[in-house]
């Protein structure tokens, strides 16, 4: 098996190469040999039977036989619950403290020998023997956890733990991060453990990038989201339930969360679906908010090679008045693939280049990958070993990896004052004229044969004064490195917003910017990978995100390039993507016919800026995605919840891309509600499933009656698009104007749709009433 892969390993790195990651892997193998613990026997545990209860702010501590549980509920209705005395803190997901307890909210005696807190918005109830009850205040259980069951191993050393859990049987499980086969997902185990999958991913690939933790779980009953803190290596395994099963008792929805260690707590998150994700913003952070331009068309490549290229590919867009904001360099432009540099043969003036492509309104953005070359002489490299930077084993030894520049040492970015070191050496970045910052290889990679392509688990980290190993700081490893990023950005160019996405993150990582897919591979299946990945992440609170358009490898038809633009146009990060050796992604490349089209996409891109500048804002202000799955606004509908090929830009707007071969017309499930097709204008009434026209040209997208969406309208000044309400009804939109890329706080601006003797009319509504609209107003839909 290992000689297999040896082979290929060779063939596929280059023969120096790929010898070189061989005896990277061995390395890895021989590290973790001797500088992890052999798992040796271990004895189980459970809480065993309730012995004393302490109440506390929030509710408090019960006391078991083998174990207690402190309980937390916060003023805003926010569930904290942690086993073995676990806390709050310290955590790399939460953006600060724990949230203030709720003062009300006190245990008290349940019925059968248990203890509950009863908040306004939630009740916790605790049996004697440490199950864990989650209710709606009317006492319908959302959750219910048995007590749990830990390993502990008899030479000491971390515990592993399981920790079940039930939802109703109707429940459908979304989120742990962003997931290539869902957004709905099946029965199955999910890995928790950011990976880089050696070739490109496809549906079903698991686990990618950026794993979480995180259940987003919609049930008659409610919604909500249950986040286990903690970064250790674990799995999820998902069974949905099933109603009237067997004699006909419902069997719940299982969830089931096993841990190599670390500490076993939960936050739980009730309410409605924008509720939660407000919740779960207070808990782990306000998104970022992209500077302006970043919601404008990118296009990036691996392998423009020089700047002449870039000029030409930049050229191509504007000869032909196709819109482009943002171009990319990946790490061809560095100095043989080292961070921080610069080919200065291929690109012999980077910031002449940046000011010229800026003065055309286009922005560049730098790939930044974490591993430095190991090789004095770098001054990257002897900068952070000046300071103890880089990550070492067990015995003191600087861990070296594979990756693009040969051999290299990696930044500990669990580690504040690596983080300071790293954020500053962005001033380079800035310097050579770039804008923004694109992390990649940060799960983080080392190129490896067999094992895995990753630092070795017995690698140390400094877990921000804690002290530990790769095993716990693995997934918080492009946290932390955005944090630095997005830091030393704030630093460094204090008037702009940074913008920075990121391949790999964590629970809270939205507060440092977005990301993307990854190399998600060319072809159908990836198309709808990518869909699935930014929903998931969405309701895991990162609202920036967005695939490769076209796939990162190989060749796209034209007919599968023009159904991912589509797609992509209308997403938050909208970005054409490829390999070094794959085919072209320039919309121009594939016949006059997709060009046509692709520029009509781009045109409905930039007409709806405003509108995704509200999104973004509102995503800041509320936590609230941009892309929402359809039940979002609906979560009882159950039919809405399995339906995975559509979804809702903000609250007006639905999208229903084409995902299949050869389709010109496709069922899309709609809301409750009046929804027009924006192409044609014509009504449809939801709920319900209707058969929508899908022509090259466009994919449908629908309207919800009485929308109101500020779009670029004449003069590119600022317009309302307005669908008529259905009669009887009424309707609305929110608006942020545009304050440009800096930190000026935006206002909210609420506008209402009604109908006035047929006619559709649209005022402002401010703390003092009702007023005239100052902005022109478009009516688009004759049918009322
Ligand atoms: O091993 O920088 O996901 O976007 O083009 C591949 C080269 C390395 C992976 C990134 C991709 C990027 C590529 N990188």
């Amino acid at each position: 098996m290992i000689g297999r892969e040896l082979v290929r390993s060779v063939r596929v790195f280059g023969s120096v190469r790929g010898w070189r990651v061989v005896r990277a892997a061995w390395r890895q193998r021989r590290t973790d040999a001797w500088g992890l613990p052999r798992r040796g026997p271990e004895r189980a545990r459970v809480p065993g039977p309730v012995e004393e209860v302490v109440p506390g702010p929030g509710g408090g501590t019960v006391r078991f036989a083998r174990s207690e549980l402190r309980i937390s509920v916060s003023a805003g209705g926010t569930v904290f619950w942690g086993w073995d005395g676990a806390g709050p803190l310290p955590s790399y997901a939460l953006a600060g403290e724990a949230p203030e307890p709720d003062p009300r909210a006190v245990l008290e005696p349940d019925t059968d020998g248990g203890w509950r807190v009863v908040s306004e918005r939630v009740t916790v109830a605790v049996s004697r023997h440490g199950a864990v009850e989650i209710r709606t205040p009317g006492g319908v259980v959302l959750r219910r956890d048995p007590p749990p069951r830990w390993w502990e191993p008899v030479g000491g050393g971390p515990a592993r733990w399981v920790q079940r859990s039930e939802v109703p049987a109707d429940g459908r499980f979304f989120g742990l991060g962003g997931r290539t086969a869902g957004p709905r997902l099946r029965d199955g185990t999910y890995r928790l453990w950011n990976t880089a999958p050696p070739r490109g991913f496809s549906p079903g690939d698991d686990p990618v990038h950026i794993t979480m933790p995180v259940q987003f779980v919609v049930s008659d009953a409610g919604t909500h989201l249950a986040f286990h803190d903690n970064s250790w290596d674990g799995h999820v395994r998902l069974t949905e339930g099933e109603e009237g099963a067997g004699s006909g008792h419902d069997r719940p929805g299982i969830a089931e969360v096993r841990m190599s260690g670390g500490p076993l707590r939960c936050w739980v998150v009730v309410g409605t679906p924008a509720r939660v994700l407000h919740g779960w913003a207070a808990l782990t952070g306000a998104p970022a908010l992209p500077p302006s331009w970043a919601l404008g068309a990118q296009h990036a490549r691996w392998g423009f090679g020089s700047e002449r290229e870039v000029r030409r590919v930049v050229d191509g867009y504007l000869k032909r008045e196709l819109p482009l904001s943002v171009l990319h360099l990946d790490i061809d432009h560095y100095d043989a693939h080292q961070v921080f540099s610069v080919d200065r043969e291929r690109f012999p003036d980077l910031p002449g280049l940046a000011a010229d492509l800026k003065e055309r309104g286009v922005r560049l953005v730098s790939i930044v990958d974490p591993a430095v070359k190991a090789e004095p002489g770098n001054a990257v490299y002897d900068g952070g070993g000046g300071i103890g930077a880089f990550v070492r084993d067990a015995r003191g030894d600087e861990v070296r990896g594979e990756v693009w520049p040969g051999t290299c040492a990696f930044p500990d970015f669990t580690d504040s004052v690596v983080r300071e070191w790293w954020g500053g050496l962005y001033e380079e970045r800035l310097a050579q004229g770039f804008s923004g910052v694109w992390h990649a290889m940060n799960e983080p990679v080392s190129f490896a044969p067999f094992g895995e392509q990753t630092l070795p688990r017995s690698a140390r980290h400094a877990l921000d004064g804690r002290g530990g190993d790769h095993r716990e700081a693995h997934n918080v490893y492009g946290l932390t490195m955005a944090r630095a990023g997005y830091d030393g950005l704030r630093r460094l160019r204090p008037e702009e917003r940074p913008f920075l996405f990121s391949r790999s993150g964590w629970a809270g990582m939205q507060r440092y910017g977005g990301t993307w897919s990854g190399d998600v591979s060319t072809g159908w299946p990836g198309l709808r990978a990518s869909l699935s990945l930014v929903l998931g992440l969405g309701l895991c609170g990162v609202p920036y995100s967005g695939p490769d358009v076209g796939g990162f490898d190989g060749d796209p038809s034209p007919e599968l390039f023009l159904r991912w633009f589509q797609l992509g146009a209308w997403l938050p990060l909208f970005r054409t993507h490829g390999a070094i050796d794959a085919g072209r992604r320039e919309p121009w490349e594939f016949g006059p016919d997709v060009l046509e089209h692709a520029r009509a996409a781009l045109a409905e891109r930039e007409r709806l800026r405003p509108y995704f500048v509200t999104l973004s804002r509102l995503a800041r202000l509320t936590g609230a995605p941009y892309v929402r799955p359809v039940w979002w606004s609906a979560p009882e509908d159950r039919a809405l919840r399995d339906c995975e090929d559509a979804f809702l830009l903000g609250d007006s707007l639905l999208v229903a891309p084409v995902l299949s071969r050869g389709t010109d017309r496709r069922a899309v499930r709609l809301p409750r509600g009046r929804w027009y097709d924006t192409a044609t204008g014509r009504a449809y009434e939801g709920p319900g499933q209707v058969l929508l026209e899908a022509p090259p040209s466009r994919i449908p997208v629908l309207a919800r009656a009485g929308a109101v969406i500020p779009v670029r309208g004449w003069g590119d000044g600022l317009e309302l698009e307005v669908w008529a309400p259905a009669a009887g009804r009424t309707g609305g939109g929110l608006v942020v104007r545009d304050t440009g890329d800096g930190w000026e706080p935006a206002e909210i601006e609420r506008y209402a749709s009604r109908l006035e003797d047929g006619r559709v009319v649209v005022e402002r509504l401010t703390d003092d009433g009702v007023r005239e609209t100052d902005l022109p107003v478009r009516v688009r839909s004759g049918e009322v």
